[in-house]
């Protein structure tokens, strides 16, 4: 007897019966279970039982995503199904036989929450919606479940650092809402003795986008921090009601069936903790440019890679495997985006006692190799990544990306 009991494409589970012994084994990974028995017509009940519960619930999966390979889809731009110049679900649906055929086993899809497309969908206004243009949530419905077909592993882009200004939540923030008051990170600003009506930014933090970090708000007479841009608001991660908030965020598209999460922009969490007065301290100048809107102007040692920041991260990976536990399925992975230190992005992978990121992204292929790069920097960069990484953990290689592919 040979029964194949799992669809997954790339470790087929399948049983032997043989004489008396039935093996159950996961093709070229592990042996995963040995039941005896004499033979399927003479099979003791509750052993028939046994392997007919095995066939409707077969075993967790949880090692597809380390030979896994990876699409990245931005949506906007991938498949354009109903003619009005802007990508959408469907399309992605219609091509998902291509991405079958490539051989990969999953892909990730940059943003399809509700935006107002400040910064290419990484300004979320509905964490809990799609954008119109790109369909309605019966859409993304339907390619999950199309996805789950064809055995494709579907990644969602969780972005958690910052919301839009247009989301409710910023807006009740700057309304001093109950419950909201402290959802972003807000500060008075500092006397302007030019202008008393004009208070100053807190401090000379410098956003990604040039400028300020700090921008005023009329409405709430105080500054708020947008490491991003100034329509980007950054939450406050200090607020458990924050961390509660985007935990819940998570929940809700793995409970529609997504196989996991890509996270955004993770260094920036965390900022330092204010001092006893309220204030954040100066982060120290760089001295690689005279420019105070630079971005490189400082070094941002406050605003980045706090040990908080860490922690989030493995509380993340509790919630995906929590998920797993309570609702069964394969395992339900994360992917972390980092250009920090090289040790600092191993830590991502998790402290030794609890874990952490499945696939802390290794950017190093594009950041570090061209086109005129040599075998041996190709070794070399290789080498890099596995001397570095802790025992016991997957190495990951990013070919490419949204705005940059080795080939460039
Ligand atoms: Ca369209
Ligand atoms: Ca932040």
């Amino acid at each position: 007897m040979v029964a194949r009991l799992s669809s997954t494409p790339t470790d087929q589970l399948v049983v032997f019966g043989c004489d008396g012994v039935i093996i159950a084994m996961l093709l070229g990974k592990l042996l995963v279970l040995c039941i005896l028995a004499v033979c399927e017509a003479r099979m003791p009940l509750g052993v028939r039982e046994a392997l007919l519960a095995l066939k409707r619930n077969p075993p967790a999966n949880n090692e597809w995503w380390k030979t896994a390979t990876f699409y990245q889809i931005y949506p906007r731009s991938f498949k354009d199904s109903n003619g009005d110049g802007i990508g959408d679900l469907r399309g992605i649906i219609e091509k998902l036989p291509y991405l079958r055929e490539l051989g990969v086993q999953g892909f990730w899809m940059s943003p399809i929450f509700k935006s107002p497309m400040a910064d290419f969908g990484y300004d979320i206004s509905d964490y809990y919606d799609i954008q119109p243009e790109y369909g309605t949530m019966a859409d993304f419905d339907a390619l999950v479940a199309e996805a789950k077909q064809l055995g494709l592993k579907v990644i969602l882009d969780f972005v958690p650092n910052h919301s839009s200004d247009e989301n409710e939540w910023f807006r009740k923030s700057e309304n001093r809402e109950a419950g909201f008051e402290n959802f972003y990170v807000w500060h008075p600003g500092k006397p302007n003795p030019a202008d008393p009506s004009k208070p100053l930014p807190p401090n000379n933090w410098v956003s990604f986008f040039r400028g300020s970090a700090w921008q005023w708000s009329d409405k709430r007479k105080e500054f708020y921090l947008h490491q991003f841009s100034v329509k980007q608001p950054d939450l406050n991660y200090r607020n458990p009601r924050v961390v509660d908030q985007m935990k819940d965020v998570m929940r809700f598209w793995l409970k529609r069936g997504v196989d996991g999460y890509r996270i955004d922009a993770v260094p920036t969490l965390f900022e330092i903790e204010p001092d006893a007065s309220g204030n954040y301290a100066d982060e120290p100048l760089s001295g690689n440019t005279n420019d105070p809107d630079d971005p490189g102007y400082t070094i941002h040692i406050y605003t980045q890679d706090r040990n908080e920041t860490l922690d989030m991260v493995y509380q993340w990976r509790a919630v995906l495997d929590e998920f797993q536990k309570d609702n069964g399925g394969d395992a339900r992975v994360m992917m972390t985006e980092s250009y920090s230190r090289i040790d600092i992005v191993m830590k991502y992978y998790g402290n030794g006692t609890v874990l952490g990121s499945h696939i802390p992204f290794n950017f190093r292929f594009i950041t570090d190799l061209g086109k005129d790069s040599s075998a041996m920097d190709i070794y070399n960069t290789i080498k890099y990544w596995m001397s570095n990484m802790p025992t016991g953990q997957v190495a990951n290689w990013v070919v490419g990306r949204s705005r940059r592919s080795i080939q460039d």
